[in-house]
């Protein structure tokens, strides 16, 4: 049973129908860039992200991804961290600049040596490595070649993917092409807030197509390379969508904002094919003359699983006057809007509680999201890839960092995620965002996610109440019946 109160942000878990299936993967996710740090060692060269954070005025505090948590230093300490809090898997992302700096060409053996190190580590701990692509660090020379808006930027993308498949493949059996291209897309070519910076609209949604047919054709190199029994997805960060008000000119807005945040990846992914309504309410920006006979089912592949990130809902309208104000979707201070074509649809909070992302709390959405990919993906199993909260934590006077409503929040959404999967959702993981604290993109380091808390001045990792209360969840497979 779970009660909701009226604002849905608090979720009471008895404990009969808390246990999770057997089996169920406990992890934590990072990114190359948000932790790694070593950006100039071992023949790494620039991604975006290093040229981004270094121009001023892009990054909060002027922070950058140099240093990060070092962890391309403080990997074995790291991994020993994810075995003390008995997780069953660990997802991480590959740095594209590393292995393959120019974003062509021969790879880089130190750059796939460090990987092959991390992941028999993971192994030795019965850690299960979960691989993903593309966690946003493009080398910089594709960039400057064109970047996502461009059609090679996709064939490089899958060359990359059979490289780190042919050195990897024979210990990792899971695989994400790419991660939330919803952001590469629309934060780094529309609204600007995210690396490269650019602010096209039409740019936007090439890099969108660009991203889609680099999925493809980078599933299909790793197929030719990676054993059978490997599994190929992709982490989307849907929006699940509400409408302020049941009005058509509401509902209408949640539907073109449900066309430029989720069926612009699944419409090509689950169905072959752009949905019309996207390409009508784009018209005035782009063509489409992009897509290329044959890009369609070279997207379309077989998934051998979803993966879904999901933080917070988005409530929509059409714009009203009295409604005009600070952008509200969530994704950082730009005058351009990441949504192409929708400058009149108006963001709204949703009431109640916050993270300190200001990002409304509200489980049932993950409810939702996982019940809604179980109808539109029948038989594809389903991972929650990220999911987690930042807040304002700060070491107390015994050293310890106590963080209840991270617990609270983690309660709440794996309470949703047992919702879905006794509503028949085949949810097979969870990887909490995030294993450590990190650079948090455009917000540098002033947003903290991790279960681990990092003093940045001394690298000391610090777990939170939160890593105690999830290695619990892991260690009995279920929720407790209170925190
Ligand atoms: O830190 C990010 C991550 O890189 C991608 N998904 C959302 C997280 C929190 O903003």
């Amino acid at each position: 049973m779970t009660t909701t109160d009226n604002t849905s942000t608090t979720t009471v878990t008895a404990p009969h129908r808390t246990q999770f299936p057997t089996g169920f993967l406990w992890g934590a996710a990072t990114a190359a860039y948000q932790i790694e740090g070593a950006v100039r060692e071992d023949g790494r060269t620039p991604s975006i992200w290093d040229t981004f954070s270094h121009t001023p005025g892009k990054v909060e505090n002027g922070d950058t991804g140099d240093v990060a948590v070092d962890h391309y230093h403080r990997w074995r300490d790291d991994v020993r961290l994810m075995a003390d809090l008995g997780l069953t898997s660990y997802r991480f992302s590959v740095a594209w600049p590393r292995v393959q700096p120019t974003g062509r060409g021969p790879a880089v053996q130190r750059g796939l040596d460090f990987y092959r190190g991390l992941v028999d580590e993971l192994l030795s701990h019965g850690i299960k490595p979960v691989v993903t692509l593309y966690h946003w660090d493009l080398p910089q020379e594709l960039e400057s070649a064109g970047g996502w808006p461009e059609r090679d930027t996709a064939h490089r993308f899958a060359e990359y993917a059979g490289i780190v498949g042919e050195a990897l493949g024979d210990r990792v059996e899971s695989w994400v092409t790419l991660n939330e291209p919803w952001c590469s897309a629309f934060l780094g070519y529309s609204s600007g807030v995210h690396a490269p910076g650019r602010t096209d609209p039409a740019a936007a949604l090439r890099a969108a197509h660009h991203l889609n047919l680099g999925h493809g054709l980078a599933t299909q190199a790793l197929r030719s390379v990676l054993p059978a029994r490997a599994g190929i997805g992709i982490s989307l960060n849907p929006s699940v969508v509400r409408a302020l008000t049941e009005s058509p000119a509401d509902l209408d807005a949640k539907r073109r904002i449900d066309a430029l945040a989720n069926r612009v990846f699944t419409g090509p992914l689950l169905k072959g094919a752009y949905p019309q309504d996207l390409i009508d309410d784009t018209a005035r920006v782009t063509d489409w003359s992009f897509v290329q006979d044959g890009d369609l089912a070279s997207i379309h592949q077989p998934l051998d699983f979803i993966g879904l990130n999901y933080y917070t809902p988005a409530v929509v309208s059409a714009a009203r006057p009295d409604q005009d104000g600070p952008r509200l979707d969530g994704h950082g201070a730009s005058d351009h809007s990441p949504w192409p074509a929708a400058d009149d649809i108006a963001f709204h909070h949703a009431p109640g509680e916050v993270t300190a992302m200001n990002w409304p709390v509200d489980p049932t959405g993950l409810t939702d999201l996982l019940l809604d990919y179980t109808a539109q993906a029948p038989g594809v199993p389903l991972y929650v890839t990220e999911n987690g909260a930042a807040y304002d934590d700060v070491v107390d006077a015994d050293g310890r960092v106590h963080d209840p409503d991270r617990i609270r929040y983690l309660h709440g959404h794996l309470g949703a995620i047992h919702d879905a999967i006794r509503a028949g959702a085949d949810v097979r993981g969870y990887f909490l965002w995030s294993l450590l604290d990190n650079f948090e993109w455009a917000y540098g380091y002033g947003k903290r996610f991790g279960a681990v808390y990092v003093d940045y001045e001394t690298q000391a990792r610090i777990p939170k109440s939160s890593a105690a209360w999830y290695a619990q969840v892991a260690r009995t497979g279920g929720l407790p019946a209170t925190d």
